[in-house]
């Protein structure tokens, strides 16, 4: 045997060490191409260091897979669609290889291996930066993209910050942030797609890598835009398509849309930590309907248990739930519940024995039940990513719809426990492939909500409202959204319209915020303008932290009390525009709540850090938040001409206005050409409103169309026709209002239609079918005059025409309204 000497040994083992850590710090990119194979939509590439696998979804979607090693089964929690079957051609030559489809070009470059999209007609839309590619330290996988001259970047999801991300960087992995900054990063959710714009082009990537994930807009550095990843491959979806709807509409076929929720979950919904006992929550409810303040819902926090153990009842301050919920339905509301994944550990706690018998609680490697710290004291907590615990959950759940529960709200399902650091050799099933926390973590609240709203479906048989905090792509397809623990500061309620706007672009459409702020307490006026805006979001929820003052509608004077009324009375008047909405976003995945960048993506000042808060409110409304300190504000008006809600004032587009504020009136202006249709006042939605749908219509010089839709608003039974759909068309160029034959076999609760004009003449003539009928000038008005505090009444009423009426109810025919 050589022999070798003591130093000699020292200096190998000294070698072997720094080439062993400069193994873990080196820089690996993919190298040069060695082997190309063609096989339908799919080109299967090895590289000098990687493997790369790229296959065409659809036209104008492609999805890149790299790694270091030969790829796994493929695998995803987001996406739930296959490659569509399609035309393209795949060509290579010596130095590239070339794909095209209808929509876009692709080239991969072959030494050493890059990517570049072009558009049909030769332009760059996204390239790989050509140095810098994909590469990888150690597991963690970056790609880096060129950044194009004056790029921006919006999108992903739950994130603080402005609408354009130029200049940051953010990193996901779903944390609890209790009273957050507004520049908090992470936060709650993780949804990693955004959306690049440049040069009159706009792109979509969707990176689907559950580990922490890192994304830079040239934070720091003004060479690149990256994304990576802490472990897995190198995974994302190109979108391209000229208008930024479309790459929505795509982004969401590929991850899923939200379910069309029930109509009462778009109600007004009083919250606070925590309603109890069951006589204060009768309390609220019974004030609610005494002082004429429309609501539906109700929602019980972690105080209804008993000492925060998951699927009980503190039996003193509930003694009867399903006597409460049953009184609560007479009343005409829904009882949703918090439910926290963490099981308390104690003996003869059935939820705990029966877990533990079950087997269905996250592990440690070595196959100990992981226990962690959370309100009830050392919990188990379940493994939503097994099809086990998911069973296992689903069967909890039903308890509380058999105590007449409407609504599960999940919380602290980041995972949140005490010291906020679950160790990364917990073990998560990940559907029969297991691995750890660090790639699990991200995934734990998309299926826990996947898992509550199985349970709560399977057992309400029809359709329950769900809520989730932690979320990872695709829980759209589940649960609604809110965006946590927020302040009661008025810079908190201008972030979360732009969360809610962020989250709207990143395939969420039903969002809301904890109104009047979760920590601290509101001013009034804050507190009136919050609510205000909370008319104009998909989920109204008023909200408030454990040690607050009371946040109830009532609680804030009389004066916001009237104001506050008047914009849930609006809110219930709007139900049939905004059911309609979420219609549409549930077929196509289009937000309620959408950033004007959607329909005006290259107009500069849209970004402008003045006006990035300015949202449409489905198609025809436009809200422009302001903080409610303030007596002037600047509002931009994009394209288009745009009509005062409360005046019909019109003002043109494409230009800055000053405009006077005041905490009676939320700024929100009307699209021309904008179809809206609205009902009469009701309490609740268990109320009948009257038998007339009233169907504004507003002037303008563009044609327009609008689905309008109903159904019976809680069951399934629209999947099988039982729905009342008809279009509603506007043609100003022919004088022309159109509603198409009705489609499904609903009936609707409508029968008649009182047609009201904005901005027409007052001796407009009308026709109905080719008859003319008569027209009346009625002043109309959105809101009601706040009569004791102002007593000229706020608002000069909009000048209207309202027609006879026309049948409205089960119409086979068109009804051509000529203008
Ligand atoms: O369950 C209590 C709260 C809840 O009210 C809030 O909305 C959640 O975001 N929950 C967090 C737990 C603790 C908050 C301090």
């Amino acid at each position: 045997m050589n022999k070798i000497s003591l130093p000699a040994f020292f200096l190998l083992m000294l070698l072997f060490s720094y080439s062993h850590s400069r193994a873990q710090t080196q820089v690996v990119t993919a190298g040069k191409v060695n082997t190309v194979s063609i096989s339908g939509q799919q080109v299967k590439i090895k590289t000098e260091n990687a493997y790369a696998e790229i296959t065409i979804y659809s036209p104008a979607v492609i999805r890149v897979r790299m790694d270091k090693k030969p790829l796994s089964a493929d695998f995803s929690y987001a996406v739930t669609t296959d490659p569509q079957t399609i035309k393209a051609q795949i060509t290579q030559n010596n130095s590239e290889i070339s794909i095209v489809t209808d929509s876009l070009r692709m080239h991969i470059r072959k030494n050493p291996f890059a990517i570049s999209f072009f558009s049909p007609s030769g332009e760059v839309i996204n390239e790989d930066e050509p140095g810098l590619t994909t590469s990888w330290i150690g597991d963690e996988v970056t790609t880096y993209k060129k950044m194009q001259e004056q790029e921006r970047f919006i999108g992903l999801g739950e994130k603080t910050g402005n609408l354009d991300r130029k200049g940051e960087g953010y990193t996901n992995w779903n944390s609890d942030v209790f009273g957050y900054a507004t520049n908090k990063d992470p936060i709650y959710a993780t949804i990693p797609f955004y959306i690049g714009i440049h040069h009159h082009l706009n792109y979509g990537i969707f990176f689907d890598n559950s580990y922490q994930s890192d994304f830079n807009f040239g934070a720091s550095n003004n060479r690149f835009s990256s994304f990576g990843a802490r472990g897995g491959e190198m995974n994302y979806y190109f979108i391209y398509h000229p208008q930024m709807a479309d790459i929505i509409k795509s982004y969401t076929s590929l991850t899923g849309r939200m379910p069309l929720p029930p109509l009462w979950s778009l109600g007004y919904q009083q919250n606070r930590y925590s309603y109890y006992p069951d006589t204060e929550v009768l309390r609220i409810a019974q004030t609610l309907r005494e002082k004429k303040i429309p609501a539906d819902g109700i929602t019980l926090d972690i105080h209804y248990m008993d000492a925060y153990k998951l699927f009980t009842w503190n039996k003193e301050r509930f003694p009867n739930p399903q006597q409460l919920t049953n009184r609560l339905r007479e009343m005409g509301f829904r009882v949703t519940v918090i439910v926290d994944p963490g099981i308390k550990v104690e003996n003869g706690y059935a939820a705990y024995e029966s877990g533990k018998k079950e087997n269905i609680f996250l592990q440690y490697s070595d196959g100990e039940n992981y226990t962690g710290q959370v309100w009830p004291g050392w919990c188990h907590f379940p493994d939503f990513t097994s099809s086990k615990g998911r069973s296992w959950w689903k069967e909890q759940v039903k308890s509380y719809i058999r105590d007449g529960v409407s609504g599960i709200w999940n919380d602290m399902n980041e995972i949140a426990t005490w010291g906020q650091k679950m160790p990364n050799n917990v073990i998560f099933n990940f559907e029969g492939h297991p691995t750890t926390h660090l790639q699990g973590h991200n995934i734990y609240g998309l299926q826990m909500a996947r898992a509550s709203y199985e349970g709560a479906r399977e057992a309400l048989q029809k359709r329950p409202f769900l809520l989730t905090r932690a979320a990872y792509a695709g829980s759209q397809r589940y649960s609604a959204l809110w965006t946590g623990d927020n302040r009661a500061e008025e810079d908190h309620m201008l972030l979360g319209v732009r969360l809610l706007n962020s989250l709207g672009l990143s395939g969420f459409p039903f969002t809301g915020m904890d109104i009047g702020g979760f920590t601290g307490n509101p001013t009034v006026s804050l507190y009136t303008r919050w609510m205000q805006i909370g008319a104009f979001i998909p989920y109204f929820r008023n909200h408030t932290g454990v040690n607050t003052k009371s946040a109830e509608p009532w609680a804030f004077g009389e004066e916001a009390l009237e104001i506050t009324r008047n914009y849930i009375n609006l809110r219930y008047r709007l139900l049939p525009y905004l059911y309609s909405t979420m219609y549409e976003s549930s077929r196509i995945g289009i937000p309620v709540v959408r950033t004007l960048a959607i329909n005006n993506t290259f107009d500069a000042n849209v970004y402008d850090t003045r006006f990035q808060q300015q949202y449409q409110f489905g198609p025809a409304f436009m809200v422009a938040p302001f903080e409610s300190t303030k007596e002037f504000g600047s509002i931009y008006f994009p394209k288009g001409k745009w009509y005062n809600l409360y005046t019909d004032a019109i003002s043109n587009g494409q230009q800055e206005v000053i405009t006077p504020l005041s905490i009676k009136t939320l700024p929100v202006y009307v699209k021309g050409s904008s179809i809206i249709p609205m009902q009469s006042l009701i309490q609740s939605t268990h109320e009948k409103p009257s038998d007339t749908l009233f169907l504004h219509l507003y002037k303008g010089d563009e044609a327009n169309s609008f689905v309008y839709y109903e159904d019976d608003g809680e069951s399934f039974s629209y999947e099988k026709g039982g729905y009342y759909e008809r279009a509603i068309t506007y043609d100003p160029a022919a004088g022309k209002l159109t509603l198409s034959k009705v489609t499904g076999s609903y009936t609707s609760q409508f029968k008649y239609i009182r047609l009201i004009l904005h901005g027409f003449d007052s001796n407009q003539r009308i026709s109905v079918n080719g008859s003319s009928v008569s027209v009346s000038t009625s002043p109309f008005s959105f809101l009601s005059p706040i009569s004791r505090f102002d007593p000229q009444g706020s608002f000069i009423p909009a000048e209207s025409c309202t027609i006879q009426q026309a049948t409205f109810a089960n119409s086979n025919e068109f009804i051509n309204v000529g203008l």
